[in-house]
């Protein structure tokens, strides 16, 4: 069984997974409507990803015997003013994302909840390798600067991401 405490915190984190899916997916719209289609596939992948972190909440709640509260999911913001300046949004929001999920482990290390422990151990990992992969894609833009050959290379690079 999961204390309400927990279950709340992790109900709040499933829509925290699923406001992450709608914010890559609006970065996904803005570059395909910029023509960037490789970082539209780059960004459509993420989404689907952070869908698939939300249902890992979801299931884990439902299979402790716990009651999935599915809250409002905030509006994300629409355009931004260059791919550098959304995938250094995207840099800030995995940042938030894994203060969440430090904050969840250790409240769940303070109820001495073993369970919730191992399964946050799965996103703990996660968030390394997400911190890194969005990190060098800020960088590499940070390289081609306003040049549109590098863009368009960039461009190439991304939408040559295979699913994991
Ligand atoms: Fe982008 O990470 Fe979910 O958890």
């Amino acid at each position: 069984m999961i204390t309400k405490k927990m279950q709340t915190a992790l109900n709040k984190q499933i829509n925290e997974e699923l406001f992450s899916s709608y914010l890559y997916l609006s970065m996904a719209a803005d570059f395909e409507s910029r023509n960037l289609t490789g970082a539209a596939k780059w960004m459509k992948m993420q989404a689907d990803e952070e869908f698939e972190h939300a249902m890992k909440f979801f299931h884990f709640i439902l299979g402790r015997g716990g009651e999935v509260d599915l809250l409002p999911i905030a509006k994300p913001q629409k355009s931004w003013k260059s791919p550098l300046a959304a995938f250094q949004d995207a840099e800030k929001h995995e940042q938030h994302i894994t203060k969440c999920i430090n904050d969840l482990y250790e409240m769940a290390t303070k109820e001495k909840d073993y369970a919730t422990q191992s399964m946050l151990k799965w996103f703990v990992d996660e968030q390394v390798e997400e911190e890194a992969s969005v990190g060098e894609i800020v960088a590499k833009l940070e390289m081609v600067a306003d040049s549109k050959n590098g863009l368009f290379m960039m461009d190439r690079e991304l939408g040559k991401r295979q699913e994991d």
